[in-house]
């Protein structure tokens, strides 16, 4: 079987979490790295939890590093401790130390290494902000020749953002507005870049229905984990903004599927001042020319995640 590299940079939310899952029970993808950055998440539980659901699936060969990376607006602190409750749940909580390792460097290095020794290109999957790969390309260059595409949950261009404070419009996605300042960077790289933008992810709010769906094919380890996961995101919903999505699973589901999705080229520019720091604005004259995802077949999509879900755990727990 040819595998579809993938390097994994996420930050830990519920849907990385599931994202990685996700990965992890797709045979033909091979990953290359898992890199932790510190946005919505506690890095240390996030790579946690990464190291267990990679023991759990049975693949421990690949290391997952943690970045230093700093953003400049930092996510609140009850989503950032979301890995810790996974964390809890009992088959992690079996794992006394998990067999995957955990890099001894820094995560921008071993982003800036781990690429730089690929034999062939790789698909650089980013379902947290960019920090940190714009800090691995800027420490060495020579990386890009071997980024085959870069797929990046961010944005809203169409639709209204999910960032609510005080002196902030509205208009930014959380991944960006982290650090607008590295994102407005990037997409001015002329990188082969794929945005996964609020604009597709608003069709897939974590609801009941599958749920439903998921509940009945428990008897798999994989299934029965997922729905655990997505149970514990649905204590978001009394308000719409702070609904939770599959965000990060449909942008995951991106990288290793392509038939299900269609999408648009455009240029995007990222502003970096209030009171819409972060927003991701199509321009005619400015900013990175991009990929935009912008439709996905429903049904296609909620099947798909059903039959790749089918697993048992191949991994011992301990
Ligand atoms: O903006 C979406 C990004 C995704 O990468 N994250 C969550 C996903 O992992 C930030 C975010 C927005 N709303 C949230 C978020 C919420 N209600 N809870 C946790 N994180
Ligand atoms: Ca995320």
């Amino acid at each position: 079987m040819i595998k579809n590299a993938v390097f994994f940079d996420h930050d830990g939310g519920v849907d990385d979490l599931l994202s990685l899952l996700l990965l992890l029970a797709t045979p033909e993808t091979e990953l290359a790295g898992v890199v932790v950055t510190p946005a919505d998440c506690y890095p240390d539980y996030a790579a946690d939890a990464s190291r267990k659901l990679m023991d759990l699936m049975g693949q421990t060969n690949t290391a997952v590093a943690v970045s230093a990376v700093r953003g400049v607006n930092a996510f609140p602190e009850v989503w950032r401790a979301q890995p810790y409750i996974i964390n809890a749940l009992p088959e992690l909580l079996a794992i006394e130390q998990p067999t995957s390792p955990l890099s001894n460097q820094e995560g921008v290095d071993y982003v800036a290494e781990t690429l730089s020794q690929t034999t062939s290109p790789v698909t650089y999957l980013m379902t947290g902000p960019c920090t940190t790969l714009v800090e691995a390309l800027r420490k060495k260059p020579e990386i890009r020749a071997n980024i085959k595409e870069i797929v990046w949950m961010a944005g809203a261009i169409h639709v209204a953002g999910n960032v609510r404070t005080y002196t902030h419009n509205g208009s930014a996605e959380w991944n960006v507005y982290w650090d607008a300042f590295s994102a407005h960077w990037l997409l001015n790289q002329k990188l082969p870049i794929t945005l996964v933008p609020l604009d597709i992810t608003n069709h897939v709010p974590v609801g009941i229905p599958f749920l439903k769906r998921l509940a009945h094919q428990s008897q798999y380890d994989v299934s029965r984990l997922a729905s655990v996961c997505w149970a514990i995101t649905i204590n978001s919903i009394p308000g719409y903004d702070y609904l939770y999505h599959m965000w990060d699973v449909l942008a995951t589901a991106y990288a290793i599927r392509r038939s299900l999705f269609a999408t648009q080229t455009m240029n995007v520019d990222v502003s970096t001042q209030l009171p819409n720091e972060g927003e991701t604005i199509k321009s005619t004259e400015t900013g990175g020319f991009v990929t935009v995802v912008a439709k996905v077949s429903l049904e296609a999509f909620y099947n798909y995640l059903l039959t790749q879900l089918q697993q048992n755990f191949t991994g011992k727990i301990k």
